[in-house]
């Protein structure tokens, strides 16, 4: 408990944690268990191209989702990328810019244009009315992001896709477990993308998948994934390779036994930062929809300089110093990176809602790796730096005192 500015580890003070607290820190299962699937893989001398454990991890996930197809990918981008190559998407495709930017890159990798959308102020997922408008004769498709693993406004997105043509593919690499009106996120649109990244609700070290209800878009993404071979020497199209290996299938069903733990330790997590993060003027704490399913995976302030008189950036700064890596995901948006930023030099204009919400974004260490006692803590000190806010700030900007030079 800092009860001076002078316990600040910013002006000298002791940092609260010895250790770095991480976001993103993994959740780890059994161990045990992973150890014997490991030994059993070896033992078979079966370490990737479609094994038994890809095979198996592929038949939960879809069970899961509520879907009859599930390819598994290395990573999410991977997933992503055919994904949208599978979907047939060319040309322009319409994507937030508040995002990871693996869902730019995924689609610029391949020649397709990033088409960035505003989005929703409350909900932080792209706005169907601002997608409405950048619909072009190029646009062939629009992918949503379950930001935090908040769903998409699937409804409203779902009828622009159908009345305009255009397809509807979901980057749901942050909501794995989650719901939407009582249904699984992953059987939306025409194929949505998971991540099983290491930092991610479920993972399988990296990982990823591609889940649809379309057989034709999933008999192509599982061409893809493996240089389009459909047999012995014969490729019907152009691939890549993408596939998961068996170790990180075996961590992926590690993981999944682990599932009801991971989402109970997080939502315990949540409540307890909505308690200790309560009544702080202008700081508040993005909230989960409880009546559906969510893996809380994420705990998302945002930081109203305005009203709580501190910035997220000197917010951030305070709790890095006292060992608290706070993240800006995802400062500065897409559309201030390379090569976006040189693409389309005027899209901050178009992208009220996302500019300023890349200023006041700070995600918070959460996960099985953090315990309520280090959560009430981080809640303190958010707490007492917005109280002492002008002080922090007057003291910081004070030349630091010239250190004495030996005469
Ligand atoms: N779409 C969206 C919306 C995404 O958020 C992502 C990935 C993707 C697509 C693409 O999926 P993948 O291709 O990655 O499967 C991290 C992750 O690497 C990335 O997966 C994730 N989103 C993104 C939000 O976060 P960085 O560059 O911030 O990672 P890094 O190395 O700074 O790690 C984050 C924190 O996690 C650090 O504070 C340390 C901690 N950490 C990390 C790893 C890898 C650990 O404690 N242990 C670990 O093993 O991107």
């Amino acid at each position: 408990m800092k009860l001076s500015l002078d316990d600040l580890a910013i002006f000298g003070g002791r940092p609260a944690f010895a250790e770095p607290l991480h976001v993103g820190r993994p959740n780890i299962g059994d161990r045990a268990r992973l150890l014997e699937r490991i030994n059993d893989l070896l033992d078979r001398r079966w370490l990737t191209n479609e094994g038994p454990y890809v095979r198996e991890f592929e038949l939960r996930i879809a069970a899961l989702a509520g879907v009859p197809h599930c390819i598994a990918t290395c990573n999410g981008t991977m997933a992503l990328e055919i994904g949208i190559r599978a979907a047939g998407l060319s040309q322009e495709v319409i994507v937030p810019s508040f995002t990871f930017v693996a869902t730019a890159h995924a689609l610029q990798w391949q020649g397709i244009t990033p088409v960035f959308c505003d989005v929703d102020p409350a909900t932080h997922t792209l706005d169907p009315g601002r997608v409405e408008e950048l619909i072009t004769p190029r646009t062939t498709g629009i992918i949503g992001v379950h930001l935090w693993g908040r769903p998409c406004n699937i409804g409203a997105l779902g009828e622009i896709a159908r009345h305009r043509g255009l397809k509807l593919l979901f980057d749901a690499a942050h909501a794995f477990g989650g719901s939407h009106r009582g249904r699984m996120i992953g059987g939306f649109g025409d194929a949505e993308m998971f991540s099983f990244h290491a930092t991610k609700f479920l993972n399988s070290f990296e990982g990823g998948a591609i889940v649809t209800a379309d057989a034709d878009i999933a008999a192509r993404a599982r061409m893809m994934r493996n240089f389009g071979f459909v047999d012995y020497d014969d490729v019907r199209y152009v691939g890549t390779n993408g596939k998961m290996a068996e170790v990180a299938a075996a961590m992926g069903l590690t993981s999944l036994e682990s599932l009801a733990e991971f989402v109970e330790v997080n939502r315990r997590n949540y409540h307890l930062f909505r308690i200790g993060l309560k009544g702080i003027p202008g700081v508040s704490l993005l909230p989960y929809d409880e009546s559906e399913r969510c893996n809380y995976q994420y705990v998302v302030l945002e930081i109203d300089e305005q009203a709580a008189g501190i910035s997220r950036d000197l917010t951030q700064q305070v709790l890095h110093r006292e060992n608290v890596l706070a993240r800006r995901y995802f400062y500065p948006g897409c559309h201030r990176m390379e090569p976006y930023r040189s693409y389309f030099p005027s899209a901050r204009f178009m992208l009220p809602q996302t500019e300023r919400l890349v200023q006041r974004v700070l995600s918070l260490p959460t996960g099985t790796a953090i315990g309520p006692e280090e959560i009430r803590t981080m809640c303190d000190l958010v707490r007492f730096a917005r109280d002492h806010a002008p002080a922090i700030a007057t003291r910081l900007a004070r030349p630091e005192p010239a250190a004495e030079t030996p005469a």
